[in-house]
């Protein structure tokens, strides 16, 4: 037997289906999940010592590839120091003001442990800075696993069956406004209805749990305008998004600025780290200085600093942008090219370094649309490349990710293997 199917069983004795992630499972692409025994540049190395090509690259983070040998370093000096102190530390100064010098809206920062710590606690804090509870969320988008945004979400509830988790009292739930992405009336409709009950919009500006989508031209736009019309605070969801199109994310790209973002992934170079901020006037209004209490022990951790700001230096010294657009684009032009040889409707939504396959006629542009798309095909293309050495995101549901390694050789070889899997169906 493999390493990883006896570590499989050992898993799933004691570890709730295995895993401690629900998607990882391979629950809608069918087989078992393989174990990685360590992670270089483009490729994981699998239990059983297969190279795999990754585009998951650990779900975001590993833009500059894994095992970067100067966050390693970082992460190496710090650890001398101790791994942390529960005390404010020099690390998150630093951070701090790396972030509020990268993501156009922040004025001020607060440091978390995940992307979905993230978004609560923007939830919690747009609530206690207007006084509102009503908050409205679009289909398709995940923010984590918060309570009140766990409805009709995307990434592992969807790709598993749940976009509604049980669990959730109805009464929370009630509180959430569930819209279509991309319709301008809806919006406009909500607004009208709701209008001064509304605490906040969250979005995530480009989708990217469902596939990935991209907004009309003006969406955005006419979302920020109802938002400061109505006095409500929107909130970009940009944990995927954040330095990965753009070092100031979709804000910096569409120069359209919420008043707080949630981020996660990249900022913490692989450790987990998710931050929160935005317009000072809202951020002062958290503990200590205002009432809505937010708190963490392992918040702003030394380790964790030093590895995102070793991550967020490396984007400024390298500007890796341009080339991984260029990557981008590669794989884009591969994919479409093997289904147009072999007669297949496909749509490949490509931004720098993420991209997805739609197997439909039309360009997604919300989820409706994304789930009326053809799925088996991602599973056969799944099986296909990772037999082939090519590890995708295993659900048609979540995003690829390109990372600066996947050059030469590595990119040559994908491309071959992906096409090859299209030509297979
Ligand atoms: N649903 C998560 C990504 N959007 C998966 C994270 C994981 O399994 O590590």
């Amino acid at each position: 037997m493999s390493h990883s199917n006896d570590l499989f069983e050992r898993a799933q004795k004691i570890i709730p289906g295995g895993v401690n992630s629900p998607v990882r499972a391979f629950h809608s692409v069918g087989g078992t999940p393989f174990f990685t025994k360590r992670a270089q540049g483009a490729f994981l190395y699998t239990a059983d010592d297969q190279p795999l090509i990754d585009f998951v690259c650990t779900w975001g983070p590993a833009i500059h590839g894994h095992n970067d040998p100067t966050i390693k370093a970082a992460i190496a000096t710090a650890l001398e120091s101790g791994t942390s102190f529960g005390t404010p530390n020099l690390y998150e100064v630093d951070m701090a003001e790396r972030i509020v010098s990268m993501v156009p809206s922040v004025e001020k920062v607060r440091m978390v442990n995940s992307g979905t710590e993230a978004t609560m606690s923007t939830i919690r804090l747009a609530r206690g800075f207007t006084g509102r509870t009503k908050i409205i969320k679009f289909a398709g988008c995940y923010h984590g696993h918060v309570d009140s945004l766990l409805v009709q979400a995307g990434s592992g509830a969807l790709t598993l069956g749940q976009p509604d988790s049980a669990g959730i009292p109805p009464s929370f739930a009630a509180e959430t406004i569930v819209l279509p992405y991309n319709d301008t009336e809806a919006l406009v409709g909500a607004f009208k209805r709701y209008g001064e009950e509304l605490a906040a919009v969250i979005v995530e500006p480009y989708p990217a749990n469902v596939g990935l989508i991209f907004p009309h031209p003006g969406y955005l736009e006419s979302m920020r305008q109802l938002c400061s019309r109505f006095g409500t605070i929107l909130i970009f969801d940009e944990v995927m998004t954040g330095f990965r199109v753009a070092a100031g994310g979709v804000q910096e790209k569409t120069g359209i600025t919420p008043d707080l973002t949630a981020l996660g992934k990249i900022i913490g170079g692989g450790l987990p780290v998710g931050a929160f901020g935005g317009k000072a006037e809202i951020m002062d209004f958290i503990a200590p200085l205002g009432p809505v209490y937010q708190a963490g022990t392992l918040s702003g951790n030394p380790l964790a600093m030093a590895a995102g700001i070793a991550a967020l230096e490396k984007l400024t010294s390298d500007n890796p942008y341009s080339r991984l657009q260029t990557f981008g684009e590669q794989i884009r032009d591969a994919l479409l090219s093997a289904a147009s040889q072999k007669g297949l409707p496909l749509q490949v939504p490509q931004t720098g370094s993420m991209f997805c396959l739609f197997f439909s006629e039309n360009p997604v542009t919300n989820y409706e649309e994304a789930v009326a798309s053809e799925t088996d095909h991602f599973k056969t293309i799944f099986q296909h490349a990772l037999k082939n050495g090519v590890y995708l995101p295993p659900s048609p549901f979540e995003t690829c990710f390109i990372c600066s390694s996947h050059e030469g050789s590595a990119m040559i070889r994908a491309c071959e293997v992906l096409s090859e899997a299209i030509k297979s169906l």
